[in-house]
């Protein structure tokens, strides 16, 4: 038959009409906040340099890693465990663009940049906006990433002597023959919250004055890395060790030797994991890992706090990241699909679901760029007493308060595509599976809410303090600014409501103070977003959008912790009941 006589649907036509898929443009000149937060803040002279390499590491996103990432999700590594001949290998076979990840972040200075400090107390803001801009093209390379820099933060606090001095200069360097990445191992089948109990691996000490490490590490993420940290304990000549956090000493080992035998390690297995499919995460058992001791004997977790806090910001990176993107990826598709007459962009109704995501996203980008800033100055040696209590405490907030808004957010953005959004092969699943990681690794929400009271408690008050005086400094600049005033009111309200509950603080039970963490460092979280939402939107630079997204933030409950309503949940009355209701019918 003639074309226009042929059925639209037949056996030879499967309909004429397919759907423009979203497109991935340059994730830098895509991002106003980004833009704003940098033409505001840096230095003049660091703007256009700065500026100028996102631009171009945008487009290689577009162009190179994105691709790469793809190929990373849909080639998992795989562990071979014995050679043709029976002889055990256990090689972690990754894919060619893993590689190729390993060579780009090296030319990149993704984790370098932080090291060089070529713009000095900006250089970790410079460094995680690159990061924040691939995180989610990478194909989790971000994984290693994070653990290398964590590694390099503890070996300079450490003093970079000995075998450390080597692995320091391969840790940051952006030549791809030289660059190490690193393995972080803390988690045993007993405990990777309570490290402290859970740690049963043994360091015996060598004549050389080495250590022969035994044990089994039940997460070891990236496990192809070059280099770990990892904690145990040290017998004495008895064979004794002593128990709990006191116990703990800190080691470095490198995870294979120059012929690239590994050091007395077998790969149980590796994991079979809900997303971060790309990463190879093993169980390992060492027999004997050769190893140098790095922290003072018994000063092993205050010694990789260092890794925690660069691990942990860089989680924040990856949630801010991923939100960041599904909204790109979401407005875009909205100026393609064509729905009930009219393109999604035209229905007030998706708009509003964009918008709300959107305010979220700015919100967390906020406090993921201040902890950034506040890393950056630390190191530099310019941060004020004020600024060190506030990067130990809104280190564990940003990270616990935005791995959850991670999850949520990026749930929103996959129906936004709808059907669509479900579909493995668009890439968009994916990044839902891989949210949901952020709020389990490197310390769970609750772990991390009893993190912030920890930091509490140990500064005597100074980190409230400084929270205090810093967001009302944040809404002191929005004075002139009328239009603010609800959103200025509203944070103001929620501060003088946590500060009543600061008030009676030290009359607190423990028990109480525990079942109050998370409410309170959501509390934190929320108040302090408001206050750099205000403070963002009365620049002079701010826009319209800037002060709206300020406004919308701000109509939510910022101070979920004090209200009278809710103090009952944090009585002693309130645990037994609880654990009642959780065990409905299933008595314990
Ligand atoms: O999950 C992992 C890797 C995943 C892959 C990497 C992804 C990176 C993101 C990439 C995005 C794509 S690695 C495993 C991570 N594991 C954890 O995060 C452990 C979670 N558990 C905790 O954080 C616990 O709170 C513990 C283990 C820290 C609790 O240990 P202790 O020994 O019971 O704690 P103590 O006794 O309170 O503290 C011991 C010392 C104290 O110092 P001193 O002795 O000087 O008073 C604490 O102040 O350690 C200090 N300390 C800290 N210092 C404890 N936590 C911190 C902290 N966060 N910052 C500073
Ligand atoms: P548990 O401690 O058993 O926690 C179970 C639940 O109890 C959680 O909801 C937790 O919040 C809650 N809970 C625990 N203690 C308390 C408390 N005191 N109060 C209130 N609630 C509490 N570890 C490494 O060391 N290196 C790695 O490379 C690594 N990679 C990982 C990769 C992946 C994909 C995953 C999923 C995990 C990885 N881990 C790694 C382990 C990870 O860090 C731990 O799983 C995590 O810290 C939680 O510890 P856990 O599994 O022992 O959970």
């Amino acid at each position: 038959p003639q074309e226009e006589e042929r059925p639209h649907f037949s056996r030879s036509s499967i309909g004429s009409f397919f759907q423009e898929r979203p497109q991935l443009r340059n994730p830098f000149l895509q991002d106003a906040l980004l833009q704003g937060y940098l033409r505001r803040h840096l230095p003049a002279q660091a703007v256009s340099a700065v500026g100028a390499d996102l631009e171009r590491f945008g487009e290689r996103i577009c162009s190179e890693v994105d691709a790469l990432g793809r190929q990373c999700e849909e080639t998992p590594p795989r562990l071979q465990h014995c050679d043709a001949w029976g002889r055990r290998v256990d090689r972690i076979l990754t894919c060619p663009a893993w590689g190729r990840m390993k060579e780009i972040s090296a030319q990149e200075g993704l984790v370098a940049a932080g090291y060089e400090r070529t713009f000095r107390d900006w250089s970790r803001v410079y460094q995680m906006s690159k990061l924040y801009l691939c995180s989610p093209s990478a194909g989790l390379y971000t994984c290693p990433l994070a653990m290398t820099d964590g590694a390099a933060k503890v070996i300079e606090s450490l003093g970079k002597s000995g075998p450390l001095d080597k692995a320091f200069q391969r840790l940051t360097s952006r030549d791809p023959q030289q660059f190490w990445t690193s393995g972080q191992w803390m988690t045993e089948r007993k405990g990777g919250s309570d490290v402290a109990s859970g740690t049963e691996t043994v360091a015996r000490l060598q004549p050389d004055g080495t250590y022969r490490l035994y044990g089994f590490k039940w997460f070891t993420s990236a496990t192809d890395s070059d280099m770990t940290l990892t904690l145990g304990r040290v017998e004495d000549s008895l064979g004794h060790t002593v128990g709990g956090s006191k116990g703990l000493s800190l080691f470095y080992a490198e995870v294979r030797d120059e012929l690239g035998h590994l050091n007395n390690i077998e790969v149980q297995r590796l994991k079979d994991k809900l997303g971060t499919r790309q990463v190879p995460t093993a169980e390992l058992l060492l027999d004997g890992l050769r190893a140098h001791r790095v922290s003072e004997e018994g000063r092993g977790v205050a010694s990789i706090a260092n890794m925690l806090t660069i691990t942990r910001l860089h989680n924040t990176v990856s949630a801010v990241a991923g939100m960041r993107r599904i909204i790109a990826l979401g407005r875009d598709y909205a100026t393609k699909r064509f729905v009930f007459g009219k393109f999604l962009k035209d229905h007030p109704l998706h708009m509003q679901t964009l918008a709300r995501m959107e305010v979220e996203t700015r919100a967390a980008f906020l406090l993921m760029m201040s902890v950034c800033r506040l890393l950056g100055r630390e190191e530099l040696g310019s941060a004020s007493e004020l600024e060190l209590h506030l990067l130990r405490l809104l280190t564990p907030v940003a990270k616990l308060y935005t791995g959850k808004q991670a999850m949520s957010v990026v749930s929103e953005g996959l129906e936004c595509f709808g059907g669509q959004g479900y579909m493995e092969d668009t890439g968009l699943p994916g990044m839902l599976r891989d949210a949901q990681v952020l709020s389990i690794w490197e310390g769970t929400t609750n772990i991390l809410s009893l993190d912030v009271l920890r930091c509490l408690a140990k500064s005597h008050g100074q980190v409230l303090e400084a929270f205090f005086t810093d967001a009302k400094s944040k809404l002191a600049t929005a004075s002139g600014k009328r239009e603010l005033g609800p959103a200025v009111t509203a944070v103001d309200s929620a501060l003088g409501r946590l500060g009543q509950l600061v008030q009676t603080v030290a009359q607190l039970s423990p028990r109480f103070l525990e079942l109050a963490a998370r409410d309170l460092a959501y509390s934190l979280a929320r108040i302090y977003m408001g206050a750099l939402l205000v403070d963002h939107a009365a620049w002079e630079g701010a826009t319209k959008t800037d002060l709206y997204a300020a406004l919308r933030w701000c109509e939510q409950d910022l101070c979920p912790v004090v209200t009278k309503e809710t103090h009952g949940c944090y009585e002693q009355e309130a645990v037994a009941m609880d654990t009642a209701l959780v065990y409905d019918g299933s008595p314990v």
